[in-house]
This record gives C-alpha cells, sequence and structure tokens, in this order.
C-alpha cells in the first residue's frame, strides 16, 4: 500500500482524488444539490457521470457494472429520498455479492435530528445490506473513509456504503490519497486442503458444483482442469450459468429451478461433491421436475471465500475458507500426487454424462409447450409463440461473448434451461433477492463496463413496468442494449399460482400494455414487436448490431400465456378458511 505526502485540498477533492485512485471512470446517479461541490469536478478527474432516470436504476447499473467488470461499480444521490430510492438495488446488489460503492450525502450536521429538509437517518436503513459502512464524522477524515469504502466492498465482495453529511463536502484540509489495498484471500488451510484431496482421491464419483465464487475469482480454468484430472461431471450452481463453459463435455449445466435434468441426475449419484465458490444457497439446491437430487449421502467438501457460509445451509464434511481459484489450484496439485479411485471408473462416467446431455437435449427440442391443463387451454387457439420455442430461437440465435441479465418471472426462469455461456461475467440474475425490475438496468450497467460485449436483458412484461424508465438514460447517454420483453399479458410467475393453489380465482395478475414496441419509439430507442418464431433470431442480430451505435432496441415478443413449472411449490399450501364469509374462497 502506498500514500500520497499530505496535500491541501478541499473534502470533496480527496473524495474524487480517492475515486480516481480507485480507478473509477464511471458514477451512476441523479444530480442533486447535496454532493454538486465534488460532481463539479468529476470530468476534470476522468469521471463520466451518468444521469438515469431513477436512482434505483443507478445502483442496478452499478452493480452490473461491477459484476461485469469485477471492480467497483459507483452510483451516488441526493439525501434522503434520493438515497432511500436506492434500497431496493442495493440489498439485490448485496446477494449478488457485488462490489457496489454507493455514496450517500446525508442531511448537513448543524441540523440533523431537527427535522429539517430531506432528512432520514442513512445508516440504519442499509444495516443489513452492505459490508460496510463509512461515515465520514469528520471533514478531516474524508480520504480515509473514502478509501476503506472502496477497500472493504472487494474484501467483503458487496456494497460499501460512503455516507457524508452534506457540509463535510466542504472545508481547507490536509489530505493524504491511499493507493488501493487488495488483499488475496490464498487457498485456504493446508489440512483442510489435504482432507479434500483425500476425500477426491477416494471418490468412485466425484462432481463438482461450480459457484459464483469460480466467477469472482476468475477461477475457470482451474476449475477446468480439476475437472479433467478428476474426470468429474460439472455442474453450474444455480443462476451461475457462466462458472463453467458449456462447450466442455463435462459440463451438465444448472443445477435449481428449471434447471438441467442431467446435472441433477448425475450429482444424484455423488459420492463426493466439491462445492466451488459457492454458498449453496437454499434455494440453489431445491428439488425440481420432481427430482430430489441432492446426494444426502455424499461427502460435502465446500469452498467458500466468506468463512460464515461454510455448512450453513448443508451439512459439509470439509470446509475451505478460501479463494475459489487458489484452492482449486492447491487441490490438483495435490491430486496429481494421489491415486486416484475415480480414474477406474472414468469412461463409464464420461458416457453417463453424455447420455444424460443427450436426453435432456432431447427432451428440452420435444418440450415445445407446457403440458398442464391452463396452458392447454390458453396456448390451444392461440397464434402466438409458445414461450419455450421463442427461448430455443433466442439460443440458438445468442451472439459470441454475450452478457445476458435476467428479471423474476415464469418465462425469465424458464430461459435457465436455455442460457448456456463460455466466459465468466456473462450472466446476471436477479439471485436471491428476486425483485422484478433488476434486469434492465443491470444490463446497461454491464454493457457501460464491457462496451463491445452485446448486453441482452431479459424481462417479462409485468417487470418491464417497473425498470422501462431508463429507456430514457439509454436514449440520452447512447447505451445501446437489447432488452427482449416477453409479453404475455399477465404477471404469470404470480397467476400460476393462483392456478396451482387458488382455483384460478385470478386477481391483479392479467395486464393491459401499450405497445412496448411503441413505448420503446416514443422514449428514441427502437422497438420491434415479433410475432412469429423465424423473426426471433435475426431480430435479436439487428438489435446487437445496433447496439454498436449506441441505440437500445426493445424486442416485444407476444407469447402465449402458458406457465411453466411455479418457483415457491416449497412455499405455498392450499387455503384454509375458518370463517363462514369466507368459505368459498377454497
Ligand atoms: C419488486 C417485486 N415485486 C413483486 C414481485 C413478485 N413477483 C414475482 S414474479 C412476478 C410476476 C412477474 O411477471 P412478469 O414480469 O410479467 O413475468 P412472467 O412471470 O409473466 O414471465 C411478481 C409480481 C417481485 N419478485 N419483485
Ligand atoms: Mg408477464
Amino acid at each position: 500500500m502506498s500514500f500520497t505526502a499530505p496535500q491541501r485540498m478541499t473534502p470533496s477533492e480527496a473524495l474524487v482524488e480517492t475515486m480516481a485512485a480507485n480507478g473509477v471512470t464511471e458514477v451512476f446517479g441523479i444530480v442533486g444539490s447535496a454532493y454538486m461541490d465534488a460532481l463539479d469536478i468529476f470530468p476534470a478527474a476522468g469521471i463520466r457521470f451518468i444521469p438515469v432516470a431513477h436512482e434505483q436504476g443507478a445502483a442496478h447499473m452499478a452493480d452490473g457494472y461491477a459484476r461485469a467488470s469485477g471492480r467497483h461499480g459507483v452510483c451516488i444521490a441526493q439525501n434522503g429520498p434520493g438515497i432511500t430510492n436506492f434500497v431496493t438495488a442495493i440489498a439485490a446488489a448485496y446477494w449478488a455479492h457485488s462490489p457496489v460503492v454507493f455514496i450517500t450525502p446525508e442531511t448537513g450536521s448543524m441540523t440533523m435530528g431537527l427535522g429539517g429538509f430531506q432528512e432520514t437517518e442513512q445508516l440504519p436503513i442499509f444495516s443489513k445490506i452492505t459490508k460496510y459502512q463509512g461515515h465520514v464524522n469528520n471533514p478531516k477524515r474524508m480520504a480515509e473513509i473514502a478509501g476503506r469504502c472502496f477497500d472493504r466492498a472487494m474484501l467483503g465482495m458487496g456494497p460499501a456504503q460512503l455516507n457524508i453529511p452534506r457540509d463535510y463536502f466542504y472545508g481547507d484540509i490536509q489530505a493524504v490519497i491511499q493507493s488501493p489495498m487488495r488483499i488475496g484471500r490464498g487457498p485456504g488451510d493446508c489440512a483442510a486442503l489435504d482432507e479434500a484431496a483425500a476425500l477426491l482421491a477416494a471418490a468412485r464419483f466425484p462432481v463438482i458444483l461450480a459457484g459464483g465464487g469460480v466467477i469472482m475469482s476468475d477461477a475457470t480454468s482451474a476449475a477446468v482442469q480439476l475437472a479433467e484430472l478428476l474426470a468429474a461431471p460439472v455442474c453450474n450452481s444455480y443462476l451461475h450459468n457462466d462458472s463453467f463453459p458449456a462447450s466442455h463435455p463435462l459440463w451438465l449445466g444448472p443445477l435449481g429451478y428449471q434447471g438441467s435434468k442431467a446435472a441433477m441426475k448425475l450429482l444424484a449419484q455423488a459420492d463426493v461433491v466439491l462445492a466451488l465458490g459457492t454458498r449453496l444457497g437454499p434455494f440453489g439446491t431445491l428439488p425440481q421436475h420432481g427430482l430430489d437430487y441432492w446426494p444426502a449421502g455424499a461427502k460435502i467438501i465446500q469452498v467458500d471465500a466468506d468463512a460464515t457460509m461454510l455448512g450453513l445451509v448443508k451439512p459439509i464434511s470439509v470446509g475451505i475458507h478460501g479463494d475459489a481459484r487458489a484452492a482449486a489450484t492447491a487441490l490438483t496439485g495435490r491430486l496429481k500426487t494421489l491415486m486416484l479411485a475415480c480414474a477406474a471408473n472414468a469412461a463409464e462416467r464420461k458416457a453417463r454424462i453424455e447420455t444424460e446431455k443427450k436426453a435432456w437435449e432431447k427432451e428440452l427440442s420435444e418440450w415445445t409447450s407446457e403440458k398442464d391443463p391452463f396452458s392447454v387451454e390458453v396456448a390451444s387457439n392461440s397464434k402466438l409463440m409458445h414461450p419455450r420455442q421463442m427461448l430455443r430461437e433466442l439460443e440458438k440465435a445468442m451472439p459470441r461473448g454475450a452478457m445476458v441479465s435476467t428479471d423474476i418471472g415464469n418465462i425469465c426462469s424458464v430461459a435457465n434451461s436455455y442460457l448456456r455461456f463460455e466466459q465468466p461475467r456473462s450472466m446476471f440474475a436477479a439471485m436471491s433477492f428476486g425483485n422484478c425490475g433488476y434486469a434492465f438496468p443491470v444490463a446497461c450497467g454491464a454493457k457501460v463496463a464491457a462496451p463491445d460485449r452485446p448486453a441482452i436483458a431479459y424481462v417479462g412484461d409485468g417487470a418491464w413496468g417497473i425498470s422501462l424508465n431508463e429507456l430514457l438514460t439509454c436514449a440520452r447517454e447512447k447505451i445501446g442494449v437489447t432488452v427482449v420483453v416477453f409479453n404475455n399479458g399477465q404477471w404469470g410467475a404470480e397467476k400460476k399460482n393462483h392456478v396451482d393453489f387458488y382455483s384460478r380465482r385470478f386477481q391483479a395478475v392479467n395486464l393491459e400494455s401499450p405497445s412496448w414496441a411503441g413505448v420503446a419509439r416514443a422514449f428514441g430507442c427502437e422497438g420491434v414487436t415479433v410475432e412469429k418464431l423465424s423473426d426471433v433470431g435475426p431480430a435479436l442480430h439487428a438489435s446487437v448490431k445496433a447496439q454498436a451505435a449506441g441505440t437500445t432496441t426493445v424486442l416485444e415478443m407476444m407469447v402465449t400465456q402458458e406457465l411453466g413449472d411455479p418457483f415457491r411449490r416449497d412455499a405455498l399450501s392450499r387455503p384454509v378458511r375458518y370463517l363462514d364469509k369466507y368459505k368459498a374462497y377454497t
């Protein structure tokens, strides 16, 4: 770590210099008097301020930026309402392990507590959704505390808040600008690695579960080497379809909701599971397709950069607190010196992998529409596209190097089976926070971070209503992304619960919407209504081409109302009513 010599500057200058020292080149937000003194000098520091339509969009963009680049995503807003507008997006970034630094100017220190304008206590609001909260309690500490926020966001792999009473941007201080402190995590405890290697060496059917930690630590090639050495099949953890290259023969696809049956069936066979860089979140291993696939009798080795995640959700045999890449490399090194029991049946395992993958592909190809009575009914006389067929067309047309963000909804979830990637930092799903309205602004942020890669957001028509205001940002700032809006005229994922549990008493789930393609054009973007399967691929290609010119296109997919399996079968039950007036509602 190095420091500059103390220099005379203002706190605004200390903040902006600290941002520059951390490599910040873009900041998302909405202009506000609270931080105007710092904003004024952003251009001179080489920082582009990207004005958005809603502060939630700014924080989601910072999240997308961080997830695509592996660097900080930064956002800032006006004290009070601008900051409270961040909340949902910061919670989402927290569960996406995204190093977002969100700067929260606060009401002035001399009026705090008096109930003045735009006053609220800004630290408690975020206390459970941040890895670190820095409060500038004296303007002389601006550089120190700002620097710590940037360091802690990386160290904790999550959002850090920098809270600044608005009068503390001004003053005459001596400041030292620290260079960033990045702490390597290393492979973990030697004894635990020895134990893990011994378990893997003795395994008859080892399976690797590659999680978000593989992506964040850039461990893809280390994971490939380890998998090849063991001839172990590899599952992606839920919503991390980019944690292992889909073209690799050992790849099985994702576990979890709408995941790959091949992955589930082979995991069920495992006697040892290496959970590499995954917290084994509770939703990620829920039974699916009627398969309760978690191998209850298997020995589980879990590697996670956050020690508190080890053994939290699933019982484990060995916990390794370390970096996924370093741990995978260390395990490979150890295994090369050991006799591997799984070498004896490697050929058999490979054949099994091939057979199950082929079977799943065939099933997916033949699964052109949903077969439950409701879906059959609504789709029977419809000329609209079946969602699964439309998703398959998108998959076939997906450009090389694409980044795809996905929202929360029935079709976005079904898409999980059709999203395959070759490189990490390609899939940005709404993760465990599960907020509708995530995907579009996240794709915008990812595009700003990686302008040469195609950025595509999958969004349901309901969730689109929450997030479409950022079309303004795309048009104004020339951010070119593709938004695929699945127009099924319903809040489908919730409607599915009405179908399955509430005897089709539909309430507040049917949507009447304007032409979303027309709305996009009114915003100054492109809009295309897609009604035929044969138009899906060409429309996607044209929209990706338009991204190079900074043009955002909304592809409005006209699809039937059929609905795939529900997400929360585990969390709902048939209604029970005791009062006479509600007796009919069962
Ligand atoms: C911010 C937020 N509000 C409400 C929900 C509850 N919710 C989950 S899925 C869903 C329906 C999504 O509908 P749509 O975006 O049209 O996608 P579809 O299910 O029709 O494919 C809703 C309302 C949520 N997850 N997030
Ligand atoms: Mg919908």
